[in-house]
């Protein structure tokens, strides 16, 4: 298969490294940075020259970014645009001087009040266009800048309450809108994948991307199931009531496994915290699955996470960043170990011992409860249940991280 040292695909997300400002709902910002506010192309290229001193510093080779991370905000559409572009041509020698490659783009279409009812979905058809013309550039930014994949996260793509709500026309606008990324991109010959990112229950209070299943859904309803994949976030699994490896096998069934966005949200989580990853044991469960679906082809491990807020010092980031990249490769290293080793495989083999006898796939393709009660019944089948050495199987995995 393939090398396991091709599967370190780290990359740092340049939103809460250097777009957040340590703000929490009941309070602004606590950091007091020298690139912050962004207010002017100046201040976003002065930010620029922080940000790819950090990336050449960690050593590690992708980064992510939202428009509204890198670029002012301008008066108009068009000035925006223009700044986007202005940004993108700096990031380009940025990139080409330090190696530093791309592993997504994508729009910040929540953060700006236009966007507080939705972007695709948003009731006002002038938002809808907005959302467009914005995707569409942030693509082209993408695009330019040799990304690897385009991530649609659905912000506020969901609704408050449903009693302002028309759910089936709302529905509508985000096939269309889906639908016209995807033939932009074939159009332009964008050879990355377009990653949905699913997430429940926040900022909405609920969320059309759900989870895994619910997006996969929304895909085979639109005909699009062969076009997109999905960026599958830890925090946003724990949200929806999953496990993160539950939603990596989820999308691996499905075949849509894409990419990750790797943070750490434990068993307090009731909103997305966005920390850094730092539990073995956990990260190699995650890598378990992602090995056992093939491996990341396009994808990789953006660590869409960010500092606590009390964490003033800068240095930090280096800090957080460094622990994370240590965790994963451990991570990944356990979960390789585990999968060379086979043990897991083998003990789930057991479980399912009986199926491959010829009577067991035949009843399995062509049984009906009719026939299938006859053989009950003349061959006196009585279960004894089966063992599924959970507690062995949990204590084994302790061998490896
Ligand atoms: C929110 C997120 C987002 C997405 C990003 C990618 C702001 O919980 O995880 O980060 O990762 O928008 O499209
Ligand atoms: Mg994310
Ligand atoms: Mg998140």
């Amino acid at each position: 298969g393939k090398r396991m040292e091709d599967q370190l695909r780290f990359a740092v997300a340049y939103w809460h490294s250097f777009a957040w400002e340590g703000g929490d709902p009941f309070g602004g910002r606590t950091f007091d940075r020298p690139w912050y506010p962004q207010d002017s192309m100046e201040m976003a290229r002065a930010k620029a020259d922080v940000a790819f001193e950090m990336f050449a510093l960690l050593g590690q080779p992708f980064f992510c970014f939202h428009d509204a991370d890198v670029r002012p905000e301008g008066a108009s559409f068009a000035e925006s645009q223009r700044n986007l572009e202005e940004i993108v041509d700096y990031f380009g020698e940025k990139m080409e001087a330090t190696g530093t490659k791309l592993l997504w783009g994508t729009a910040n279409m929540f953060t700006h009040r236009r966007f507080m009812a939705g972007a695709a979905t948003n009731p006002d058809p002038d938002v809808f266009a907005w959302s467009a013309a914005t995707v569409k550039n942030c693509i082209d930014a993408t695009k330019k800048l040799g990304g690897q994949n385009y991530v649609l996260w659905g912000g506020r793509e969901g609704y408050e309450t449903l009693l302002n709500t028309d759910l089936v026309r709302e529905r509508q606008q985000a096939k269309r809108f889906l639908q016209m990324v995807v033939d932009y991109k074939h159009k332009i010959g964008f050879d990355g994948a377009i990653l949905i990112e699913p997430k429940p229950q926040e900022p909405s209070k609920h969320q059309y991307d759900y989870d895994v299943n619910t997006v996969y859904s929304f895909l085979k309803e639109f005909g699009l199931e062969g076009e997109v994949k999905m960026n599958i976030e830890q925090g946003h699994a724990i949200l929806a009531g999953h496990s993160f490896e539950h939603e990596l096998a989820m999308a691996a069934a499905f075949g849509i496994l894409g990419s990750i966005d790797m943070n750490r949200n434990d068993y307090q989580s009731g909103w997305d915290t966005d920390q850094f990853p730092n539990s073995v044991p956990e990260v190699a469960l995650a890598y378990y699955e992602i090995l056992k679906a093939g491996g990341f082809t396009t994808g990789g491990t953006n660590f869409d996470a960010k500092l606590r807020r009390q964490s003033l010092d800068p240095v930090d980031l280096i800090a957080g960043h460094v622990g994370a990249m240590d965790v994963c490769a451990r991570g990944l290293k356990a979960a390789a170990a585990m999968l060379e080793d086979g043990g897991l495989e083998k003990a789930r083999a057991e479980r399912y011992a009986g199926w491959d006898a010829p009577k067991n796939r035949d009843m399995l393709e062509n049984g009906t409860l009719e026939s299938i009660t006859e053989r009950v019944l003349t061959e006196g089948i009585d279960p004894e249940p089966r063992s599924g050495r959970q507690e062995r199987l949990e204590n084994y995995i302790n061998r490896f991280v």
